[in-house]
């Protein structure tokens, strides 16, 4: 994955989705070109009373995985989230370009502008029960709110459904 600067997510809450106790609000994900195999999405989420973020799928990908940034001199490197992420109560993760995301590997497809892929995420609370999220995620070069991008098309594509 090409590592580009920090975008600017805008507090827009254009697609939001209730599973239970977990809100996954503004996801998307980063186009790809032909060829190649992995990408990240991004999104902010809330657990009103905690929970982790222990696993991702979707059918365009061979493999998801929760992924951290982290700068380790000049090189950044990613690694896989062990144990899943931790989603304090009440407080907002944010899944963002240079910090946390769900990477996307062995794509079987090209994602291009303005098409949506499934994402289904699974959460687990606090006693060990495990919830899925199904979100339809928009597929954008950059986040939904950013003003570089704010087209009324982008909004009506953040519509995400629940099972
Ligand atoms: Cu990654």
């Amino acid at each position: 994955m090409k590592l580009k600067a920090l975008t600017v997510i805008a507090a827009l809450a254009c697609g939001s989705l209730y599973a239970q106790t977990v809100e996954v609000k503004d996801a998307w994900v980063r186009t790809t070109v032909p060829g190649q195999k992995a990408t990240g999405a991004f999104m902010k989420i809330t657990a009103k009373e905690g929970a982790k973020l222990v696993a991702a799928s979707t059918p365009v990908a061979g493999v998801a995985e929760v992924h951290e940034m982290k700068m380790e001199g000049d090189v950044m490197r990613m690694l896989a989230v062990q144990g899943g992420l931790d989603l304090p109560a009440g407080k907002t993760v944010e899944l963002k370009a240079g910090g946390y995301h769900v990477m996307l590997m062995d794509l079987k497809t090209a994602l291009p502008k303005d098409s949506t892929i499934p994402l289904t995420l699974v959460f687990k609370d606090a006693k060990g029960v495990e919830s899925k999220v199904e979100l339809k995620v928009p597929v954008a070069t950059v986040a939904p709110g950013a003003k570089a991008d704010a087209k009324p098309e982008d909004k009506a594509a953040m519509e995400a459904h629940k099972r």
